[in-house]
Parts: C-alpha cells; sequence; structure tokens
C-alpha cells in the first residue's frame, strides 16, 4: 500500500486491530527529507486517542498476560518473519522517511527490527527467575509477573529499530502497549501496524498513536491507566516525560542525547581506527545517539590522522538516498538541518572547520528541496566550547590532540552525557583501565556499535535513566514479586 506514496495518502492509528481516523480528524504533513516534498499525512491525534487506546490495550490485557509464553513467543517470530518477508519494502519506506541510504536501512534497521522480535520472543522461553531457601525453613521465590499497559515513546532517527526495540519486550513480557511514533517518520510504524494485524497478534496488544510530542506522547505519559514508560529522544524531552510520570510513580526509562568520546591512543590499529571512525562519526548522517561525535587522538598520531580522517571525509558522496553509491544521505528535516548548521557557525568562531559543513554542489533538480549537509570535521583544541559539550546529532565531528591519558579521561567524561565510548589501543592494561574510568553506559574498544541484544544497555548523567537489553529489559517490563512459602518444621 506504501509502495504509491503520494502527498494524499494517509496513514492511520491502530486501535483493537482497527485502523481508525484521528479524532480531531485532522492531519499533518509527512515532509520527505531528500526532497522537501510532502510524501503522506500523519494523524494529528490528541489525548482522546491516547484514552481509547489505553482502554483498548487495558481491556487485551486480561487475556494476553494469561497467554502462555510459547503461544506469545510464537506470534512474535511469526511478526518477525513477516517484516523479514517485507524487509526492501520497509527499508525504502524508512528512507524515504528519514532520509537515510536505502543501503543502511537494508543493511542495519530492518534486520534489526525483525532480531528484536526473534530475540525476545525466544527470551521469554530461556528466561528464568531466582529461588531462596530461608534457613530450610522456608522457600522464596520471585514471580516476574507483567504490569499492564506499557506507553512506548521513539524517535525519529532510527525510526523502526527503536520501535521494536521497545514493543518487542514489552509484549513478550506479556504487557499490551501504545507505542507513538515519531511523527518526523511515521511510515515503517504504520506498515509494521499492518504487518501485526496479519500476524494475528490479539487486538489491543499493540496500539499505535501517531501524532505530535506535546500532545499524544504528553497525553500518554500523564495517562493515569499507563504505568510504564518507555521512551527514547532528545534529553529536554526526556525532562518533560520525568515531570509526567513521576508524580503518578511510573516505572521509567529514558534513552536520551549522547555526546561520546571515541579515543585513539598512538598504538592503535591506525587504519581500522581512521576507517571505523568515519564510521562512527557519519553513520545515519551522525543523527545516532551512540555516535562517536567528540574524536581525541594521541599526539604523536595527531596529524597523520587528522590528514587520513579528512581526506576520507572530504571523499564521502552525499545526495540521494536510494542510490547505493551514496554514503551520506539527507538529515532528518529543514529544522534539524538548520539546527546543525547552527553549530557550524559556532564551530567556525570556536575551533577551525577543516572541511565540509556546506551544501553539496551538484545535487539534481529533483533533490534540491531536500536537507543535505557535507560532513564537517571541525580541530578544537579547547574541550569547554559549545560544539564539544552540546548534541549536534549530525555529521559534524570534532577532533583534538591529547598528550596522556589521566588528561584524555577527564575531557572525555567532561559532559554532562555519558551514553557510550570508543577507545582504541593493543595495550591491554590500558584499555581496561580505561574503559573502567570512562562514565559511559557503554564502551567499546577497538570497535564501535558491535551489538549484542543481550548486554545492558542505557546511560548514565543526562543520558537517561535505567537500562534495557536482555534480561534488563524483561525485568524492566515486569514486577518481581516475591513468594514466601514457609516450609514446616524441621524433623
Ligand atoms: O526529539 P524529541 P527532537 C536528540 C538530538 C536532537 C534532539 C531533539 O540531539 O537534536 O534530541 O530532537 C516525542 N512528551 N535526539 O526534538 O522531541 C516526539 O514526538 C512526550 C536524540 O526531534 O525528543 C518523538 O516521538 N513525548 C535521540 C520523541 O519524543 C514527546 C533521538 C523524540 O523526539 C514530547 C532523537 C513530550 N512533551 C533526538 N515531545 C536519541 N537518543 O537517539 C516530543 N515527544
Amino acid at each position: 500500500m506504501l509502495e504509491s506514496l503520494d502527498s494524499q495518502f494517509s496513514i492511520l492509528n491502530l486501535v483493537d486491530n482497527e485502523f481508525v481516523p484521528p479524532k480531531s480528524n485532522s492531519y499533518l504533513d509527512d515532509i520527505g527529507p531528500a526532497t522537501g516534498a510532502t510524501i503522506a499525512r500523519v494523524p494529528d491525534s490528541d489525548g482522546r486517542d491516547v484514552d481509547a487506546a489505553v482502554a483498548a490495550a487495558q481491556r487485551a490485557f486480561q487475556a494476553w498476560s494469561r497467554t502462555p509464553a510459547e503461544a506469545r513467543s510464537r506470534l512474535l517470530l511469526g511478526l518477525a518473519d513477516l517484516i523479514e518477508r517485507d524487509a526492501d519494502e520497509l527499508a525504502r519506506i524508512e528512507s524515504l522517511d528519514n532520509g537515510k541510504t536505502v543501503k543502511l536501512a537494508r543493511a542495519m534497521d530492518i534486520p534489526r527490527a525483525v532480531a528484536n522480535f526473534r530475540f525476545f520472543a525466544t527470551a521469554i522461553l530461556h528466561d528464568s527467575s531466582e529461588a531462596h531457601l530461608t534457613n530450610d525453613a522456608a522457600l522464596n521465590y520471585t514471580l516476574h509477573q507483567p504490569i499492564g499497559v506499557a506507553g512506548l515513546i521513539s524517535p525519529w532517527n532510527l525510526p523502526l529499530y527503536l520501535l521494536t526495540w521497545k514493543i518487542a519486550p514489552a509484549i513478550a513480557s506479556g504487557n499490551c502497549c501504545v507505542a507513538k511514533p515519531s511523527e518526523l517518520t511515521p511510515l515503517t510504524a504504520h506498515r509494521l501496524a499492518e504487518l501485526v494485524v496479519e500476524a494475528g497478534i490479539p487486538p489491543g496488544v499493540v496500539n499505535i498513536v501517531h501524532g505530535l510530542g506535546p500532545k499524544v506522547g504528553d497525553a500518554l505519559t500523564a495517562h493515569p491507566g499507563v504505568p510504564i514508560i518507555s521512551f527514547t529522544g532528545g534529553t529536554e524531552t526526556g525532562a518533560a516525560v520525568m515531570r509526567n510520570a513521576g508524580p503518578l510513580f511510573k516505572k521509567v526509562s529514558l534513552e536520551l542525547g549522547g555526546k561520546n568520546p571515541n579515543v585513539v591512543f598512538a598504538d592503535a590499529d591506525f587504519d581500522e581506527a581512521v576507517a571505523t571512525s568515519m564510521r562512527s562519526s557519519f553513520a545515519n548522517q551522525g543523527e545516532i545517539c551512540l555516535c562517536g561525535s567528540r574524536i581525541f587522538v594521541e599526539r604523536p598520531i595527531f596529524d597523520r590522522f587528522l590528514e587520513a580522517f579528512v581526506a576520507k571525509t572530504r571523499a564521502l558522496r552525499v545526495g540521494d538516498p536510494s542510490d547505493d553509491a551514496t554514503d551520506v544521505g539527507a538529515l532528518v528535516s529543514s529544522a534539524h538541518l538548520a539546527k546543525v548548521s547552527g553549530y557550524l557557525g559556532i564551530a567556525r568562531e570556536e575551533g577551525e572547520v577543516l572541511c565540509g559543513g556546506g551544501r553539496p554542489a551538484n545535487l539534481p533538480d529533483r533533490l534540491r528541496g531536500g536537507y543535505y549537509l557535507e560532513p564537517a570535521v571541525v580541530r578544537s583544541d579547547r574541550t569547554d566550547c559549545r560544539v564539544m559539550q552540546e548534541e549536534i546529532f549530525g555529521p559534524v565531528v570534532t577532533l583534538t590532540p591529547f598528550d596522556d591519558e589521566a588528561q584524555v579521561v577527564a575531557w572525555a567524561n567532561g559532559t554532562r552525557y555519558g551514553l557510550s565510548a570508543s577507545l582504541w589501543t593493543r595495550d591491554l592494561e590500558r584499555a581496561h583501565r580505561v574503559a573502567a574510568a570512562l562514565r559511559a553506559g557503554t564502551v567499546w574498544v577497538n570497535t564501535w556499535l558491535l551489538r549484542d541484544l543481550r548486554v545492558p544497555f542505557g546511560g548514565v548523567g543526562d543520558s537517561g535513566v535505567g537500562r534495557e537489553g536482555g534480561r534488563e529489559s524483561l525485568r524492566f517490563f515486569t514486577e518481581a514479586k516475591n513468594v514466601c512459602v514457609k516450609m514446616g518444621e524441621r524433623r
């Protein structure tokens, strides 16, 4: 259905496995970043739509929470198969909506959505809980019970990848959910809704309400019938979510922004450090919360690194996201392009822009209205300036020389964020020492974005609260209950 997108095509909300228009009957334009043209219309939903979706989820919870794990698992595996069947179409839609290259969506976003469902569908079959014998007089065991309706709010940078990262563990654990995808990238969520129905997931288990954050997101996080909230997005928005959820004592997981350090010691594998740093700087147009946006390079190799890195950056092909020869597609919106470009203005005052930052020349006419930016490398010897402290979330990276380990650890840890970090060295002792010292939820050594879905994932400081992934997700989406059984007198 989405194959023939045009500006008049309206997506709908999913409530009780029915596709329904928003109560307001009004729609927002969904703009395609590659061209700047309207590609579809998105429901401009409000609190009334959230109320209806929560009511549907509450009704479904009665049966879904009692459905045996094996049956839930089979349904989720079926949904994963359908996503895989439609992977090509989903990759193209994701690219159209977000501006990322089809190549990347095909290699990363869509396979990961499949993996999210498969992982949690099987994780619930292998999970176990604790039991404690107390002085041989009592048996304590722990039940991990689903909580009810989960409110799931996801961003625009990895739309289907992050939406399914929330839906899969929520419903695998026996909860029902109301999901709110980003209003900027709603299309793969709509296609997922169709696959949810096709997969035979019972009505009300997955509900999707489209619309603006301050309307739909706000209503969802403030709803008394939604005791659990999983949010991924900007730090400021995370604070707004907390303001709503706090007084209602909701269980909350927040995955927020990052300003991740990438520390390259002089003994690192030079070529691999350069090549992977290119990816960690510019993959997905730099719009990944895990991107290493601050590169620190030890002084003896700094000049060589800078020269190689700038040359490779200049060689990146920016343009048509549907062309497999393209490395960097379009930024998600004109507002985001303006924000990122604004930081380049600041960078010119604070440091030196070594390359990039302009609009690519020779864009074909068809793409003239799109949101393209040449990837930029900024040299900055100061670490307290705005470009090195604030999340830019675009194809902009800083390069800074350092002289010793203590100095670089202090700089790496010197922001309000703490999501992830990479470090490059062949010295094993130093790798462990620095990994332990870095203030981050994830530290990669000699690699980047190598993900295992079992590991705890999340950040510290302004990068968020709580952990998801593997057992952490299963624990987050359930409530632990201790049952204490007296065993009677010993004979
Ligand atoms: O995200 P928002 P924005 C960072 C990045 C970016 C900045 C702002 O630095 O430049 O955040 O991006 C919903 N109550 N990241 O403004 O608004 C919104 O509709 C409840 C990092 O585009 O945080 C969307 O579904 N929900 C990040 C989701 O929140 C609200 C990914 C995220 O959008 C809401 C994206 C409200 N009051 C941006 N207001 C990451 N960590 O990966 C908005 N939303």
